[in-house]
């Protein structure tokens, strides 16, 4: 019998997008390992993936179309055939349009994959043309993205490699060994070869015990430390004035902001000694090529966007952008930047009525949003019963009997269970894609490498099917799978030098490629050249003024800490990355669970000690949000004051049915309608169940 050899690549929301390889035997996958090539994959997959056909083959797949037969959430289906659903689902949507608007219909996806077909296609074109509500997409990265545009204007960064090129390397708010593992070999490397690295992270993590120095930071604090570390350079003269003057705007005013954040008050507010302050202001300004490598967590804090604006700024006084080993690694999500018309087709379209926040969704179901309200939700690549703030109010939302609930999965979540009409969705090994990285710069082709299991249909194929029963007729909603993708690669080709001769074909034939860089751009910002409106960064950003937001970096505590002080025995529950799950996908996994272990949380012995809670005792962890029943860990890898549980148990896999979002704010950061998950004060008590 032959094998067939599929390049493909890893979908889920992680930095890697590790290249694929998958072994087809009579129509089944039988292997599915890393590609040996890939130069940031490098022959390996992680924890999470490396037993990927057991989710692929997973006996608890969604094969075919349901209808719910018993109450919401009860969990009692009946088959129906594909036709049914499309046209059960069109025909409501008919109806509400009829009497509410399209507005009242809201589709709710994120990151379940990032293909540019199954996710950035289908999230715009038959929601356009509806002119249904639009989403706005800002549970992960949106305060971030806004401090990167309002400061650099591009998101762009290194490859993982070039860390071997530093001698600084500062972790800042990241955790590397479990939410972008493939940069671990290359922090190795250059630590081998005499780099010192720092993590700032308030939990001690697996990538904070293998470091130089961990400095457990107090939560949400880091924008006081970025300027108490502007503080001493400036006053030492350690700053690159050349360089400020060259290329950047508002240094002068930088400077005079960064004098309020002496190392005492910057100490006060951190936690951190004045001594660890002033040294490693000193090492960072010294040490070149230095670079701060951070991701997204900790920006999901009320002050996030000034946070992260603060840690942009530094890279800038030491003049460290444009030097191979140093400046700031984030996201590497804005080279290959896809034709927005392209994709959308928005110019045809009516103008999308009204956005809501992801974010807001469980207060968007229950009365915030009116005129009309939501009537109907159409979830796919997403799980927000899980893996959304505030998910009791969601749970209340989804409860509504005159809501029409449709969820496109591959499994049966949390959210699904609440779901009128369930379409079962195929896996990445099923379906046609295109990827682009977040943390390297290669474009991957996801070619299917079997037929979809049971009924299963891609996202595209759903996206199809509904725009023939609504009537719409427009070509671009009735494209091949291949058609949509090339479409969009030719037109985003044509304006975009990083995709200069990257064409299907070669992709086809190549399976990943890397971007096109010149030798001026291969180091992000080398050529000097900023694409802000004054082509510099702005550490004083005239945007920012305009939309009436402080131009300058600053810090202020999230103003639920301050409404629940420590003194009145709140703890700052941190949610983070799980080792071995991505969000709340493959938490249903049996061995990826059996590894990771039921829902803990880990808390100081000062504080267990002082709430008579022993190690292994069941803990209830509560606000005036909500509650769920945790596992408590004493454990120093969490300060006094912190307590910590990962993100992404399935609820109706806890002891109670709920998970630590029911706890978690539905209060949105500063900048960009980013989410606040940590900015999340709790009680925490010894359980009698
Ligand atoms: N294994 C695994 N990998 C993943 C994911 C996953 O769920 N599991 N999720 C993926 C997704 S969706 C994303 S966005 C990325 C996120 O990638 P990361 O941002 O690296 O991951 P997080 O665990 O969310 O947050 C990183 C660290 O920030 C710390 N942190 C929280 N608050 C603060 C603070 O105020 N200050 C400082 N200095 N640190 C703070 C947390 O303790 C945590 O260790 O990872 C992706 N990769
Ligand atoms: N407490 C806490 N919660 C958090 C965070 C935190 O730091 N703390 N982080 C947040 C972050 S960073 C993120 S990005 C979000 C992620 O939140 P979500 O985007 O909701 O991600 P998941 O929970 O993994 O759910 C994705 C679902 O998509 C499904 N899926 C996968 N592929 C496909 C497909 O091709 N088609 C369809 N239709 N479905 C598919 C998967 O089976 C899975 O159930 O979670 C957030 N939640
Ligand atoms: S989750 Fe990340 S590290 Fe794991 S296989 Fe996917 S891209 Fe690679
Ligand atoms: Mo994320």
């Amino acid at each position: 019998m032959t094998t067939q050899r599929v390049r493909g690549c890893c979908p889920h929301d992680c930095p890697d997008t590790c290249a694929t390889i998958t072994e087809v035997r009579d129509g089944r996958a039988v292997a599915f390992y890393a590609d040996p090539e890939h130069p940031i994959t490098q022959g390996w997959l992680c924890a999470k993936v490396r037993p990927y056909l057991e989710r692929v083959y997973s006996p608890d797949r969604l094969l075919y179309p349901l209808r719910r037969v018993g109450p919401k959430g009860s969990g009692r289906w009946e088959r129906i055939s594909w036709d049914e659903a499309i046209t059960t689902i069109a025909e409501r949507w008919q109806a509400i349009i009829a009497e509410y608007g399209a507005a009242a219909i809201l589709p709710y996806s994120y990151s379940g994959t990032l293909g540019l077909l199954q996710t950035a296609i289908v999230d715009a074109r038959l929601w356009n043309r509806m002119g249904a509500s639009g989403l706005d997409r800002t549970i992960c990265c949106a305060a971030a993205h806004a401090a990167v545009y309002a400061t650099l204007g591009a998101r762009r960064s290194p490859d993982y490699d070039d860390l071997r090129h530093s001698r600084l390397i500062i972790l800042w708010g990241h955790n590397p060994a479990s939410a972008g593992p493939h940069a671990m070999p290359f922090i190795r490397q250059a630590q081998r070869a005499g780099a010192y690295v720092v993590v700032i992270d308030p939990r001690r993590t697996a990538t904070a015990r293998s470091a130089d120095l961990h400095l457990a930071i107090r939560p949400a604090t880091d924008g006081a430390l970025a300027l108490g570390m502007m503080n001493v350079i400036f006053a030492e003269n350690l700053h690159d004035e050349a360089w400020l003057e060259a290329h950047t705007v508002g240094w002068r005013e930088l400077r005079a902001r960064a004098a309020e954040y002496d190392p005492e008050r910057v100490a006060t507010i951190t936690g951190l000694p004045v001594s660890t302050i002033i040294e490693l202001a000193r090492r960072y300004a010294t040490t070149k090529p230095a670079i701060i490598k951070t991701a997204d967590g900790i920006q999901r804090h009320q002050n996030g966007g000034q946070t992260f604006r603060a840690l942009l700024c530094l890279p800038a006084v030491v003049g460290q952008y444009g030097v191979r080993g140093g400046g700031l690694a984030y996201s590497t999500g804005g080279y290959a930047t896809w034709d927005a018309e392209a994709v959308g087709h928005a110019s045809e379209c009516p103008p999308v009525p009204r956005t809501v926040n992801m974010n807001r969704l469980g207060a968007a179901l229950t009365g915030e949003v009116t005129d009309p309200p939501i009537m109907s939700l159409f979830v796919y690549c997403a799980n927000p019963l899980a893996s959304s703030p505030n998910a009791g109010l969601i749970e209340q939302g989804l409860r509504r009997e005159d809501l029409f609930t449709v969820v496109h999965e591959l499994f049966m979540t949390d959210t699904a269970r609440y779901a009128d009409i369930v379409l079962p969705a195929t896996s990445q090994l099923e379906h046609l894609d295109l990827h682009r990285a977040y943390g390297h710069r290669y474009l991957t082709l996801n070619q299917p490498a079997i037929a979809p299991l049971g009924e299963a249909k891609s996202n595209w194929d759903v996206t199809r099917l509904l725009a023939q029963a609504m009537g719409y007729s427009e070509p671009w909603l009735h494209e091949s799978a291949e058609e949509a993708i090339r479409g969009v690669l030719d037109a985003s080709r044509a304006r975009n030098p990083f995709l200069a001769g990257i064409t299907f074909e070669r992709l086809q034939q190549e399976g990943t490629i890397r971007l096109t860089l010149s030798p001026e751009n291969e180091v992000p910002f080398a050529d000097g050249h900023f694409p802000t409106p004054s082509g510099k960064v702005e550490l004083w950003s005239a945007t920012m003024a305009a939309q009436g937001l402080d131009p300058l970096p600053h810090y202020e505590p999230p103003a639920e800490y301050v409404a629940h002080p420590p003194e009145e025995g709140w703890l700052t529950l941190i949610s983070a990355a799980a080792h071995h799950f991505v969000s709340s996908s493959m938490a249903n996994q049996p061995s990826l669970r059996a590894k990771e272990g039921e829902p803990t949380i880990e808390i100081n012995p000062v504080d267990a000690a002082a709430r008579n809670i022993r190690d292994g005792d069941v803990v209830v962890v509560s606000n005036q949000r909500g509650q769920c029943h945790l596992r408590a860990v004493v454990s120093t890898n969490v300060p006094p004051g912190v307590v910590s549980a990962v993100k992404g148990h399935w609820p109706s896999l806890s002891p109670d049915g709920r998970n630590v979002n029911w706890t978690t704010p539905d209060a949105l950061a500063d900048l960009g309608g980013q989410s606040t998950f940590h900015s999340n004060r709790v009680q925490v008590w010894p359980s009698r169940i």
